[in-house]
């Protein structure tokens, strides 16, 4: 199962908004057999497993990370090409709570006689999919806020300067995360100030879909953003849907959304239901603090992820990663669960996920 969740992250950037899966074939001590879901549309994990056969598969077993699917898709269903190959047994890590499947596979190989062991490695496994187990059931992305601050809470210095708080591993490890999460979203704000391309720059990576939040369309139009629209999907997200500068944006290939209001500014909820149709299935929110303090009172974040650089920067005036007022007590705070940590090169990154209400 180990191999099998190694296989499937290979599928990372390419599935979305499909879940990464990994399968391995089994025979006496011998892997004869494996594969993953590479492309969204493509092969899935099994049947991939089963193209790489190096033998009769008859009696073998197989070990796949989700539950194998029962229903025709974009491609037929596993639990079919599982039957016909005669494998004796499944070890299956996650459910899979698509509609479609959920239980559904396992009860078919039962019926056909496939033994089945559920909840193989299941944490594991479990914690390669959060972005399609939030997608498949809501329809709405699963956003992951993300900011680099230094050890006393700074993001940028009281000059405005933020290049660069952490190091050069630590923004190598965001571009991975740029790769991993089909959207990227930054309020207009980080635009005006640091002209950012938001591109992923790892070499086989895929650039996410680009999404701007901008009330009122102060967009330049020759930033970054708007001048490379042609090549990278661009949206901007607004309450003036409908005005000359709209049009402008929509000239240089923008994708213009125009988005229900709240107290004055963008819906981010509404914003979320509208990316989700269009597949975005995952969005990295790169802040700055006006958006991400929006984000966390309109519920729309699922993880945060916070890397510490070991400095200290100082300054009442220097921003910090979550702006407005702030929760007038810490007993009222946004809360989050602790998941895990790891160190990145002299940083430290912190992951926490929504608690479950
Ligand atoms: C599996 N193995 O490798 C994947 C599965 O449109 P389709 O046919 O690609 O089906 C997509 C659904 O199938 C997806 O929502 C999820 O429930 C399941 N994905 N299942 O057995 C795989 N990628
Ligand atoms: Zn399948």
């Amino acid at each position: 199962m180990e191999l099998a969740i190694e296989l499937a992250k290979k599928g990372t950037g390419a599935v979305n908004p499909n879940p990464l899966v990994g399968a391995v074939i089994v025979k006496g001590d011998r892997i004869i057999g494996q594969g993953y879901h590479a492309r969204y549309g493509d092969l899935h994990a099994e049947r991939a497993a089963f193209a790489s056969l190096t033998e009769d598969a008859t009696g073998a077993e197989m070990y796949v990370t989700l539950e194998p699917c029962c229903h025709y898709g974009k491609q037929p269903p596993c639990t079919l090409a599982i039957v016909e190959h005669g494998i004796k047994k499944v070890y299956v890590g996650s459910d899979d709570p698509n509609d479609k499947v959920a239980g559904k596979g396992i009860a078919f190989l039962r019926e056909h006689g496939v033994e089945v062991e559920t909840g193989v490695m299941k944490d594991a496994c479990d914690a390669i999919n959060p972005v399609f187990f939030h997608y498949i059931t809501t329809k709405l992305p699963y956003v992951v806020m993300k900011y680099a601050m230094s050890m006393d809470g700074k993001i940028a210095a009281y000059t405005g300067k933020s290049q660069w708080i952490t190091g050069e591993a630590a923004r190598q490890h965001v571009q991975e995360t740029r790769n991993w999460l089909k959207g990227i979203m930054v309020g207009c704000n980080t635009v005006l100030q640091d002209d950012p391309a938001l591109t992923c720059r790892i070499e086989g990576g895929r650039n996410p879909v680009r999404i701007v939040c901008d009330s009122h369309l102060r967009i330049p139009l020759d930033c970054r953003l708007v001048q490379t629209a042609v090549d990278v999907p661009t949206i901007v997200a607004t309450l003036d849907g409908a005005s000359d500068k709209a049009k402008e944006l929509q000239q240089a290939n923008v994708q213009i959304l125009q988005c229900k209001e709240k107290d004055g500014r963008i819906d981010l909820y509404d914003l979320m239901v509208q990316l989700g149709a269009q597949d975005i299935d995952g969005i990295l929110l790169e802040g700055g603090g006006t958006l991400n303090e929006q984000a966390l009172a309109q519920d729309i974040v699922q993880e945060v992820q916070v890397y510490i650089a070991p400095k200290i920067i100082g300054g009442a005036e220097a921003k910090t990663p979550v702006e407005g007022k702030g929760v007038p007590d810490p007993n009222g705070a946004y809360r989050f669960a602790f998941d895990r940590m790891e160190q990145v090169g002299d940083d430290i990154l912190l992951r926490y996920r929504k608690e479950k209400r």
